[in-house]
């Protein structure tokens, strides 16, 4: 007999004996809902992790979070830009309904969010370090957020409404403060905490800790570190995001003198935010590096992998530092005992251009900026080692931790729970492809509008607005993506058959070419403020 037939039968005086007992057991073992941990770092690429691979650093605690739970290595976003994916990741709605298109618009924060649900279910919710919404965060019992994009030295923050500046560098800072939360928590109810990185963020200042990592080492760089796209589309020879290019000579690079009023301006407001011992052992750490630039008079491709290594040496130390912090937040919950009922998730919003194709920053559906690291730890349920190559998408993360908390998900999310994939058992009608737009053109970095589709090995992009471009690609024989084979007849029936598949999940997510166009009618009104 089902338990809900046995309360049926045995009445209700029963019943109330039954959950009488349940109170009672509760109280010696209060907590069987797990806590939820999500680790969230800004621009972090999963080519940057040890665990995924990573030919340019090591990742040692974040590795910790992989080989003791699970790794995607086909987790994607839908819109590869900071706000944008936070929207998506807390509703579990895709932008064009969220609202979120790009990092201008605000975030209804009156909608539905898994925070939201948690909060109202028991959960104590907080949330720590980068939030980016522009609107106050709602679902949080407890809140302690940066500001817009952050300072990486001494950071302001804004804590339930009052603001109040922090000496020191902003990871350990971000990281004492979710320590202190777990420190202060009511033991008896579980918790789910979101704390988030601004790290590693352009532009990418290292902490004290990290200013000498790498110092007479030379980072391997991307063979496509000169790429001339001649095999690509439009888009991605119009972009404006090259480290050669596009980067700025003192407040990216740090090689002074700053170039041009811009670069001046944002330098030294960074810059100024130091104590004069933290600025001092930056300039013992910096100088000695820019004296000798100047001296080597560098020029053509000497001067792009030159200006490769000063962006990624400060990269990998942002990520350092990132790394150091998790890893004080393993211990501790190994101290407390904590671990073995936490559910630990390690992400970052969106992937990034580690000089692949030449670029820094993200935007583009190709692999680097589409592909989110996605690795969870959950003691005891998630078997130890644990690989996916099944299609995730940051729209399944809300219905996940929903799923975990033992709550419905609601029918409006348009993502799925994964845990039975996190479990070892992938459903047999689990997705074989994901839908992508990014909205935000004309913007920063000058990335076109577009969509598309992804498959386990195709995918299909459109390029729209002031041009109209579609882009192919065969992922198993072009996994750096640098052959676009839209024209090549070889590929007409995968093409035809892509077409139909995205038209599907337009359909299936509600997108259109109408609602693009109100977006788009709306941004071109709007006076664009780039952030
Ligand atoms: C800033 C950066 C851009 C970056 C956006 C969005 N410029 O505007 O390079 O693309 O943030 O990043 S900066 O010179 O001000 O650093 S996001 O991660 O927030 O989407
Ligand atoms: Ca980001």
């Amino acid at each position: 007999m089902k338990r809900r037939d046995a309360l049926k039968t045995i009445g209700a005086g029963a019943a109330g004996a039954l959950f009488g007992a349940c109170a009672a057991e509760q109280k010696t073992k209060p907590k069987t809902r797990p806590n939820i941990i999500y680790i969230m770092s800004d621009d972090h690429a999963s080519h940057a992790m040890s665990c995924y691979g990573s030919k340019i650093n090591v990742t040692p605690n974040l590795d910790r979070i992989a080989n003791e739970g699970i790794r995607f290595d086909n987790c994607f976003c839908t819109n590869s830009i900071c706000a944008p994916s936070r929207a998506v990741i807390l509703t579990g709605k895709y932008s064009h309904l969220n609202g979120v298109t790009d990092n201008i618009r605000e975030f209804d924060p009156t909608q539905q969010t898994y925070t939201k649900i948690l909060s109202e279910n028991g959960y104590q919710t907080a949330m720590i370090g980068k939030w980016h919404l522009k609107s106050d965060p709602v679902g949080f019992d407890y809140w302690n957020i940066l500001p817009g994009q952050g300072h990486y030295y001494n950071p302001d923050m804004i804590e339930m409404g009052e603001k109040k500046r922090f000496e020191g560098y902003v990871t350990d800072i971000v990281t004492d403060k979710a320590i202190e939360f777990l420190d202060n928590c009511d033991k008896e109810k579980p918790f789910c905490l979101v704390y988030q990185h601004k790290a590693p963020h352009r532009s990418w200042m290292p902490g004290p800790k990290y200013l000498h990592m790498y110092e007479n080492e030379d980072i391997p760089a991307p063979d496509d570190l000169l790429d001339d796209y001649k095999g690509m589309g439009p888009a991605a020879h119009e972009q404006e995001m090259t480290i050669m290019n596009d980067t700025f000579q003192a407040y990216d690079l740090k090689i002074t003198p700053p170039v041009g009023e811009q670069d001046e301006r944002m330098y030294n407001a960074a810059m100024n935010r130091m104590t004069p011992e933290q600025r001092a052992d930056w300039d013992a750490a910096y100088e000695p590096r820019n004296k000798a630039f100047h001296e080597a008079k560098l020029s053509g491709d000497d001067l792009a992998r030159y200006k490769y290594q000063r962006y990624i040496k400060d990269y990998l130390r942002c990520i350092a530092s990132v790394d150091e912090n998790v890893g004080r937040l393993l211990d501790y919950l190994d101290e407390t005992g904590l671990a073995e009922n936490t559910i630990v998730v390690y992400t970052s919003d969106q992937g990034f251009y580690l000089g692949d194709h030449g670029w820094f920053d993200k935007r583009f559906m190709y692999e680097e900026s589409l592909r989110m690291p996605f690795i969870v730890r959950f003691p005891g349920t998630i078997k130890p080692g644990s690989v996916s190559g099944e299609i995730a998408v940051n729209i399944d993360f809300a219905p996940t931790f929903l799923d975990y908390a033992g709550l419905p998900v609601p029918a409006d999310m348009q993502g799925r729970s994964l845990r039975p994939i996190l479990e070892g058992e992938t459903p047999d009608d689990w997705r074989d492809a994901t839908y992508y737009h990014y909205y935000e053109y004309p913007a920063w970095h000058m990335v076109k509008r577009h969509y598309g589709i992804r498959t386990k090995r195709y995918k299909l992009m459109h390029f729209y607005y002031n041009v109209d471009a579609w882009e192919f690609y065969d992922l198993e024989k072009d996994p750096g993506e640098h052959l676009n084979c839209y024209d090549d007849p070889a590929y007409a029936d995968v093409v035809a058959d892509l077409k139909v598949q995205l038209a599907a999940l337009r359909e299936k997510y509600g997108d259109s070419d109408e609602l693009q166009q109100k977006f788009l009618d709306e941004d071109l009104k709007r006076n664009r403020n780039y952030e």
